[in-house]
């Protein structure tokens, strides 16, 4: 059926609170806890760091990584919750302080790769062929650093190298154009596409779209979105809203722009976004202000917004809008939409 949409996120959505500024807020609630709280918020998928799955995996053997694997999965099977995906946390271990695949450390860029194979053995366990890959700390803070052709040719090689270990994954780029980096090296959707075609496999890379990085990035989350949907490579996104150019927000869908947030359902729905189990994911945080016990708010309120700007879509006037781009009349269709947002 048309526009049945099954929604996502990851444990870290659920948080303490803490801020570059201030320590936490919350209490922890663990993990256990918050994937009983997935279905309670009209949620299906479960978005993965390989160390959500397995904590301290670096410590274990490969044999130990499967069987805490296999309990996870056998916790998300009883809540009839599926995996989305898995990504390699590569930003916060010692081996990943000058990044992981683009470190200038030869035994730091091989332990970036080997962990991308372990979350890969993960995500397999898990029951998803979905890799994300957010290029944390594949940047610099000066540009004489590192060498950006370099970097290139080393992202490349790391992903082949994750395509090869599994024929049958397929690698969602998250592209952000800054932090914790000054700049990123694959900043934007475009930057992305175009090094998944540098790889063994273009098939097989495609991206996850965050509306808060492409704000970032100066760009429009729904342009974006359809860019990588002509490359039929929209493997997920990361629904969420960013007021201005400021650091990375994560607020809830639509709270700072609600005909953005409108635009961003309607081209996923207009192409059919979902009908390949594609999932709605979002990557929200609560304000640090919430109080302990109601800090899931902001998922639940980032799903209300989706499905109630997808009734707008919906109801948009198709015909009335069509007649206007004929018209060439993009003044009264600016009228039109703004109206239809303000139920009028
Ligand atoms: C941070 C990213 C981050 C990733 C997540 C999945 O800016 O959005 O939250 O999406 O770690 O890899
Ligand atoms: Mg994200």
């Amino acid at each position: 059926m048309a526009g049945k949409y099954l929604f996502s996120f990851g444990p870290w959505n659920i948080h303490e609170g803490s801020d570059p500024f201030g320590p936490t807020v919350r209490g922890t609630i663990a993990f256990a806890q918050k994937l009983k709280i997935y279905k309670e918020l009209g949620f299906d998928g479960v978005q993965f760091h390989d160390d959500d799955a397995v904590p301290d995996m670096d410590q274990l053997s490969a044999a130990e990584i499967e069987k805490k694997a296999g309990e996870v999965r056998a916790i998300l099977d009883g809540e009839g919750l599926t995996a989305e995906f898995v990504a390699p946390r590569l930003w916060e271990g010692p081996n990943t302080i000058d990044g992981g695949y683009t470190s200038n450390d030869p035994a730091c860029r091989e332990y970036a790769k080997k962990r991308s194979r372990q979350s890969i053995d993960i995500a397999n366990v898990l029951g998803t062929k979905l890799i994300v890959l957010w290029l944390a700390r594949e940047g610099t803070y000066i540009r004489e650093a590192k060498d950006s052709k370099v970097a290139v040719d080393r992202l490349v090689e790391a992903i082949n190298d994750m395509l090869a270990h599994d024929p049958d994954i397929r690698i969602a780029i998250e592209p952000k154009p800054n932090e914790p980096m000054d700049h990123a090296y694959i900043p934007t959707t475009g930057h992305a596409m175009a090094l998944g075609y540098l790889t063994s496999d273009p098939a097989r890379v495609g991206v996850n779209i965050e509306s808060a990085h492409a704000i970032l990035a100066g760009l429009d989350p729904s342009d974006e979105m359809g860019f990588a949907l002509a490359y039929d490579r929209l493997y997920t996104v990361h629904l969420n809203d960013q007021n201005g150019l400021k650091f990375d927000q994560d607020k809830s869908f639509g709270s700072v722009d609600l005909r953005r947030a409108f635009n961003q359902v309607r081209i996923l729905e207009q192409y059919d976004y979902g009908q390949r189990g594609e999932m709605v994911g979002l990557d929200v945080k609560a304000m640090r202000t919430q109080k302990e016990g109601m800090a899931t708010k902001h998922l639940s309120n980032s799903r209300e917004v989706f499905l109630a700007l997808l009734d707008l879509v919906r109801r948009l006037d198709r015909t009335a809008v069509d007649q206007l781009i004929a018209q060439r009349d993009y003044e009264e269709l600016d009228l039109l939409i703004m109206n239809h947002l303000l139920g009028k």
